[in-house]
Order: structure tokens, then sequence, then C-alpha cells
């Protein structure tokens, strides 16, 4: 292939040309938070995609913008995954807003890191991963990841995280989740 590029905006994260775009409406994360979504036409998150093949030898990247917000007591947050090839990393590097990488090995240890403009993340193989959005703003960041990484969406679905970040009286805390089915 040949080379290219790609016009990021640090501050929206829009790509210039936009290429593929995914969009979560929290119709999409059906049983994903414990009080009932009321609004299931809501956006909750867009990823902006720059392509590239799906193999060890290339780097596939993305912005999300995860849409500030709460259902129940709980921010909105991204589905969070496993990748498919558990072993593969990845690095967020957050543009706007405040949020939480809320991360858990399959084990269910857990693991927290802030997310604010110029945090760069780096998630380890092997850790699943997941970005809640604690503030009034969209939240926005820019990830890198090897093309096969791939993603396993099932095992969260089935056993959720281990811990939850939620709303309390003193803004956000992480508390134990009653729903995680993991060992
Ligand atoms: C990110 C995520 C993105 C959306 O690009 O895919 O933030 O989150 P979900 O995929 O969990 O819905 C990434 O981690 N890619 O590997
Ligand atoms: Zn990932």
């Amino acid at each position: 292939m040949d080379p290219f590029s790609t016009l990021l905006d640090l501050r929206t994260g829009a790509l210039d040309p936009q290429r593929k775009v995914t969009e979560r409406r929290l119709a999409d994360l059906d049983g994903l938070f414990a009080a009932p979504v009321e609004d299931p036409q809501r956006l909750a998150y867009r990823v902006l995609e720059i392509p590239a093949p799906a193999d060890n030898s290339n780097l596939l990247s993305s912005t999300t913008i995860l849409e500030p917000g709460r259902v129940g007591d709980e921010y909105l947050m991204t589905k969070g995954h496993f990748h498919a090839t558990r072993e593969r990393a990845e690095i967020y590097v957050t543009l706007a807003g405040d949020g939480r990488l809320l991360m858990a090995t399959e084990d269910g240890r857990t693991h927290v890191e802030a997310m604010a403009p110029g945090t760069v993340n780096y998630v380890p193989g092997w850790w699943a991963h997941r970005s809640v959005n604690v503030g009034d703003e969209p939240l926005v960041f820019f990830a890198v990841y090897p093309g096969d990484a791939g993603y396993d969406y099932g095992t969260i679905e089935e056993q959720g995280f281990p811990s939850l970040i939620v709303a309390g009286p003193d803004g956000p805390a992480v508390v134990p989740n009653p729903r995680y089915r993991g060992t």
C-alpha cells in the first residue's frame, strides 16, 4: 500500500478525510447499565476510524467521541472489550474532556486511570478496557492499536466489569459491580 495522511482536529477529534464511522446509541448498549434506558435513540458515542489492513504488520487508529450524561448513577461509557488477540496492546491519547479508563483482567483485577487532555494511556495486552465520561463535555480520545487486535465484546457482555464508575456525592467513585459474573 502507499503512504497516506489524515488531518486530526486536536480539539474535536474529527478526521479529514472521514472514512469509516461507527455510531452507538443507548439502544446498542442494552444491558450495560443497571438502570433502565429511557431514551434508546440517544447517541452515546461515535468512532471515526482510519482504515488499514487488519493484520499484524499494520496499525489501526481511531477517534472516539463519547457524549456526557448518565443512566441512573452510571456515566455514559463505551461497551468495553478484550482484544480478540488477547495479548495486543493499545495507546489512548485524550484530546478533550474528563474521563476514566476502566481496565480489568480476566481473573477479576481492576485498574483505573484518569483521562484528560494530553493523557497518554497505555493499555497492555490481556486487559479489557472501557472509557467512561465523568465530565460535562464530550470525552474525545485518539487510539492506536495493532491491525489484528480485533474485538471480543462477548466476554464483557456476559460477565461485565468487576468494578463500576458511578456518580457519588463527592464525584466519580469506583465501586464493586454487583452484577459481575466473572471469576
Ligand atoms: C477503541 C474502542 C472505542 C469504542 O477504539 O473500540 O473507544 O469502544 P468499544 O469498542 O468498546 O465500543 C479501542 O479500544 N479499540 O481497540
Ligand atoms: Zn481496544
